[in-house]
């Protein structure tokens, strides 16, 4: 759908009134033929609404799009309240176009007595609690975040879920305390449990008009102006007023106080609020929202807006705040990976005249094929160009670029530094870097995937979703590398293996509810892997002489452990050819390296694969007419097992940092299952209520961890892990894990 028009005109105006901005984004702009130009960044937000379920997530979000034109009706969110019921097919439909589903929205804000737009990217952010790549490319591509929470529930551990998200990638944010309509909304506690619980230098910039029935809207208490919106044109025009004089006075009172509150909040982290301060000069309004600005930016601050996304109160002050206290993309510093550089860290410039560098973070499929969403961090994307696909060297023409409303899509000829948009018929995986030329090998992801932790065999409830299931799965992997899907020749079994119990559970509940998919699993089972720990030396040779042609072939060297930095630096197996001369002749000298690979596929121990050592070849022999391949191979892959058993092999299991966090009351408790689960506290912080320990636990301990946390809890504590490291295990358990595999073997056999 073409809604471009007058996008163009403004875009092109907005790019001729930025002094600053390189000639060459003009002319970008003023050569493409058709709709579009390249955005000035410093009028671009890129941001998350982040909430945990019932927040108003949908409710905030829906209302941002009808206040800045995207939607022309308000609907109830997905007909929670059972008006959905009663809803035909059309209206259903409508709203499943509504429906905020895609992975960027963009819409336009004019802020309050601006000249310009601000164009603003809404991304979604997945709630799910672990980190799964997904998650992670989602929150990195955007710079700044609403943090939104209920007037009457407050902080609650969920909260700090979200918290937890936001600082670990470091995103500045503002926060919305919505529903203050409600029964019940106390704003003044939710900003005292932003401060204690969460920890944040969290201030209020508006104090409510009323609450509950009497909810009407807010004081701004930076510029001392009272906003209300009207219930008949809902709440489309915001009345400002400075005329304080009709509010009660223990209104405007608080008013005050909230304000000496929030510059007090400012000074604390500000030097220059703090100077004004100290002097006892009273700040411009200017002077306080560059304050906040920069020391929301810094992530020392939050501001705190509020008001009733349903009733139609305070989305767009809050929509004037994103523009204000938000960061533009030229505001965050992002860096790539130089591939031909061992990966050394390159910063990115946020212009649109440099070469480009985009990241594919999202793939969708939709009626019209896939949709590859593309965050651009240097350069131009431009329709119609080739572009380089830094992971595999590739090269793919951009046939098609579109930026995705609401309810629409818009076709569009070039998107600049710090923009978000998608193509079509770019077949790539999410994670992809696109670049504008071969000799560019920057990318924005890490080529280094780590090994999985736990595997699960998978099928389908009913044979009839077979495709569906097959097509899911390999949608997910292009998706995210750390999640293989294999087949099970023996078992005749799909497997996938991850990053941990909830990585898997979030893709048996997606393949679920994307694709209609129920599955049984089996039982989660631990990556455990074996390696060697002393240095051993071989000498074998294999021989047979069985009637017609012989076989024969000797090698000789030695397997040692791989050295920490080697291991650190995510080497698995190296093999080392120190033959001098030709007693192996030259080409048997793959097979022989391919049958040490393949004695480190299954170790003789449990079966898992052997990871860790070294082989180093020195010497061997052949005979003139009994050796070839299959013979060096043979002799490689028995040297290898020999050697192995009296390398003194070990078996490591992968051992997780885990992190809990639970109401104070509970510490006891908490503390107690992770010791049984032979966990190791190293770590433990009370703040406000809360308990958070941080524990080192095996992955094997782990299974249904979830379930007994919740119940010794109330229902109130969390957890998140992340891989730590591969450790040996205690003897009893390899003696046990040994054993087991034994008993499987003879079973087989
Ligand atoms: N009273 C009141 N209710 C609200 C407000 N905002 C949202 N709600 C209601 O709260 C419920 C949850 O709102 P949603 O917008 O669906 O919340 P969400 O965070 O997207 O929730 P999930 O979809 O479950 O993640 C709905 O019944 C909304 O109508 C508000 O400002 N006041
Ligand atoms: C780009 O490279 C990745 C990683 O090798 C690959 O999975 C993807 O399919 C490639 N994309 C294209 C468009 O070829
Ligand atoms: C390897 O074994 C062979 C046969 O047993 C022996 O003749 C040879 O000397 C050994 N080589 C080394 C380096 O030990």
């Amino acid at each position: 759908m073409w809604r471009a028009a007058g996008l163009v005109g403004r875009c092109i105006l907005a790019t001729q009134t930025a002094p600053s901005m390189a000639a060459t984004v003009f002319r970008a702009a003023a050569m493409s033929t058709t709709a579009g130009g390249v955005i000035d960044p410093r009028r671009m937000r890129n941001i998350g609404i982040a909430a945990h379920v019932d927040c108003g997530k949908s409710t905030v979000t829906e209302r941002v799009l009808y206040y800045t034109g995207r939607i022309r009706e308000m609907h109830e969110v997905r007909g929670k309240t059972g008006k959905g019921a009663t809803m035909d097919s059309m209206d259903l439909e409508r709203e499943k176009g509504i429906t905020i589903a895609s992975a960027a929205t963009y819409t336009q804000w004019r802020r309050r007595d601006a000249e310009e737009d601000t164009h603003i990217n809404i991304i979604d952010t997945p709630g799910h609690v672990d980190f799964t790549i997904e998650v992670e490319r989602a929150l990195r591509v955007l710079d700044g975040a609403v943090m939104l929470l209920c007037g009457v529930s407050g902080v609650q551990s969920q909260t700090m879920t979200v918290d937890k998200q936001m600082r670990r990638y470091s995103v500045p944010r503002i926060t919305f305390i919505n529903k203050l309509d409600r029964a019940g909304a106390e704003p003044d506690t939710v900003i005292e449990q932003l401060r204690s619980k969460v920890q944040l230098n969290a201030a209020a910039t508006q104090v409510p008009i009323g609450l509950e029935d009497e909810h009407k809207g807010v004081i701004d208490v930076v510029t001392m102006e009272a906003i209300t919106f009207a219930a008949e044109d809902q709440g489309a025009r915001p009345v400002y007023s400075s005329d304080l004089s009709g509010l009660p006075s223990e209104l405007v009172d608080d008013a005050h106080l909230k304000r000496g509150m929030l510059l007090e909040a400012l000074a604390d982290v500000d030097d220059d609020i703090a100077e004004i301060v100290l002097n006892d000069e009273e700040p411009s309004v200017a002077d306080i929202k560059a304050a906040i600005r920069r020391s929301t930016l810094a992530m020392n601050f939050t501001p705190v807006l509020m008001g009733s996304a349903f009733k139609n109160k305070g989305v767009q002050p809050l929509l004037d705040a994103v523009v204000d206290y938000l960061p533009s993309p030229l505001d965050v510093v992002n860096t790539a990976l130089d591939l031909r550089n061992d990966e050394a860290s390159v910063e990115l410039i946020t212009d649109a005249s440099k070469s480009l560098i985009a990241l594919a973070f999202k793939l969708e499929d939709g009626p019209h094929g896939t949709l590859t969403y593309m965050r651009v961090y240097q350069g131009t994307l431009k329709k119609g160009d080739f572009v380089f696909n830094v992971s595999r060297d590739e090269k793919v023409k951009v046939n098609r670029l579109v930026r995705m409303h609401a309810a629409s899509m818009e076709d569009i000829t070039v998107a600049g530094a710090g923009d978000i948009c998608a193509t079509f018929g770019v077949d790539c995986a999410s994670g992809d870097t696109f670049s504008s030329s071969r000799d560019v090998w920057l990318s924005m992801t890490s080529m280094h995937v780590p090994d999985p932790v736990i595997s699960l065999s998978i099928k389908p409830k009913s044979s009839t979703n077979s495709a569906k299931f097959s097509k899911g799965l390999g949608r997910f992997q292009r998706e995210d590398p750390t999640l293989r899907v294999s087949y099970d020749d023996k078992t005749k079994e799909t497997v996938i293996s991850g990053m941990g119990e909830l990585h898997l559970e979030v893709y048996v509940e997606r393949l679920k509810r994307e694709y209609g998919v129920e599955t049984e699993t089996g039982r989660p089972r631990v990556s455990f892997n074996e390696g060697a720990t002393t240095k051993v030396p071989f000498n074998y040779t294999h021989k047979k002489q069985s009637g017609g042609s012989g076989q024969f072939g000797r090698v000789i060297g030695y397997i040692e452990p791989l050295t920490d930095e080697e291991v650190a630096d995510g080497e698995t197996f190296v093999f080392e050819d120190a033959t001098v001369g030709n007693n192996i002749p030259p080409q048997f000298l793959p097979a022989v390296e391919k049958g040490f690979r393949e004695a480190v596929e299954k170790g003789p121990l449990t079966g898992h694969p052997i990871v860790g050592v070294r082989v180093v070849l020195q010497d061997g022999l052949a005979h003139a007419v009994d050796s070839n391949e299959m013979a060096f191979k043979i002799a490689a892959r028995s040297a290898f097992q020999e050697a192995f058993l009296e390398a003194n092999p070990i078996v490591r299991e992968p051992v997780m940092k885990v992190e809990c966090e639970a109401p104070s009351e509970f510490q006891g408790a908490v503390a107690g299952q992770l010791a049984q689960r032979k966990g190791v506290v190293t770590n433990s912080e009370t703040m406000g209520g809360y308990v958070r320990l941080v524990a080192d636990v095996p992955l094997n301990q782990i299974f249904g961890y979830s379930t007994d946390l919740r119940s010794a809890t109330q229902g109130k504590g969390e957890f998140s892990m992340e891989l730590l490291e591969f450790r040996p295990v205690d003897g009893q358990t390899q003696k046990e894990l040994q054993e087991q595999f034994a008993k499987e073997r003879s079973a087989e056999s």
